[in-house]
């Protein structure tokens, strides 16, 4: 299966709400930019990253994709992933200019695609093409109910709607207002209008300090909080660790971890307890595989972040021991051949051959911006 054309693509896709921001990011679209990649076979794969629609830093994914791994990848065997990914991410030239970032973006979009050619040449939905159901039931946590920018009536009225009508047994609540207050009492009101039973996280996207976070937790400890999500900055490792040992609430992160060394750093200081790979972020689903086996040694749940709104992280999750539940948040999901579906708080098993990567050619045209 010969590599035969590398054709990089930006989809700019409205979210289902006009805009919704967290403690650190607004956002009125969700960018997918990748990759499709042609084989002689007369097969196309679709992988990408996800970003916040920013055509000028997508532009920089699109071009490290069609200048520096297209001619890399034209000819080669498709079905060489593991050898093409090592090409790629240690072709010395770019791995002295990008062992994270962009260089990295670019190449998860590209092994995604890879993937996705080797599960569709199968005939296999990428789960099975992986060796089957490892999960029995893959739960769902609604993350699009719980946006900081959502007045407190809106934010209970959709957290009461999911469980009720949607069936959610999880949700998640964006959290990280200058006052931490703001977000204890709008927590409070939130777990006393779901009940007990609801599991319900926090994410702070990366906004407190330590001693902000130690307060927090204190306070919201009574509200049973599922995870507390980001609560520090991204990379600071030695922070984490502290406020893991100082609260009982468990430590969740990993969306903004690029390589399989940062999750180790994490996880051999104990700095979290619910590991949060992102294919998207990741050089995808091989350095992925390499971080779930790693929480896996370390008997930790595996909860994957959505930077691809799930498309990819539900065959993961159903193949992978290490997965628990899933991230859901349904903004791009209508844009793909086969769309991730959710049906009382589970997640349906994927039917079609491949990663679920491929978007539908409407979208292309209604939404796709040029490289
Ligand atoms: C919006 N999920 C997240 C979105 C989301 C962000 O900026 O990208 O909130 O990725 O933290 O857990
Ligand atoms: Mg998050």
């Amino acid at each position: 299966m010969k590599i035969v054309a590398v054709e990089p693509f930006i989809l700019h896709l409205p979210l289902t709400q006009s805009s919704i921001s967290d403690s650190t990011h607004s956002i009125t679209h969700w960018g997918v930019v990748g990759t499709r990649i042609r084989t002689d076979n007369g097969l196309e794969g679709y992988g990408f990253t996800g970003t916040h629609a920013h055509l000028a830093s997508d532009r920089l994914i699109t071009s490290c994709i069609a200048t520096s791994y297209a001619p890399l990848l034209i000819g080669e065997d498709a079905n060489d992933r593991s050898r093409l990914w090592t090409k790629l991410a240690r072709y010395p030239a770019l791995q002295w200019v990008g062992r994270a970032g962009i260089t990295h973006l670019a190449l998860a979009a590209v092994d995604v695609a890879l993937w996705d050619l080797a599960a569709k040449q199968a005939g296999l939905p990428l789960w099975k093409f992986l060796g089957g159901q490892g999960v029995k039931t893959l739960e769902a946590y609604n993350t699009d109910i719980g946006w900081l920018s959502f007045s407190k009536e809106d934010l209970i009225s959709g957290a009461q709607k999911a469980v009720e009508t949607d069936g959610f047994t999880r949700i998640k609540v964006k959290v990280g207002h200058d006052d931490p207050n703001v977000d204890i009492d709008r927590l409070a009101a939130v777990r006393k209008a779901i009940g007990p039973g609801v599991r319900m996280a926090i994410d702070g996207n990366g906004k407190w300090d330590l001693p902000t976070c130690m307060r927090f937790c204190a306070q919201a400890e009574p509200l049973d909080i599922f995870w507390f999500e980001e609560p520090l900055w991204y990379d600071d490792v030695a922070g984490h660790a502290a406020l893991a040992r100082s609260t009982s609430i468990p430590v969740a992160l990993g969306e903004q971890l690029y390589t399989l060394d940062a999750f180790k750093t994490f996880l051999a200081a104990g700095a979290l307890t619910y590991v949060q790979p992102d294919v998207t972020r990741l050089a995808g689903i091989t350095e992925y595989i390499q971080v779930a086996d790693l929480a896996h040694a370390y008997r930790l749940p595996v909860v994957p972040h959505a930077g691809e709104m799930s498309q990819v992280h539900v065959h993961l999750s159903y193949w992978h021991p290490a997965s628990t539940i899933l991230e859901y948040i349904p903004w791009i999901k209508d844009h793909f051949q086969e769309p991730i579906r959710v049906e009382g708080g589970v997640y349906a098993l994927p039917q079609q051959p491949g990663a679920g990567t491929t978007p539908l050619p409407a979208s292309f045209e209604r939404h796709g911006k040029s490289i």
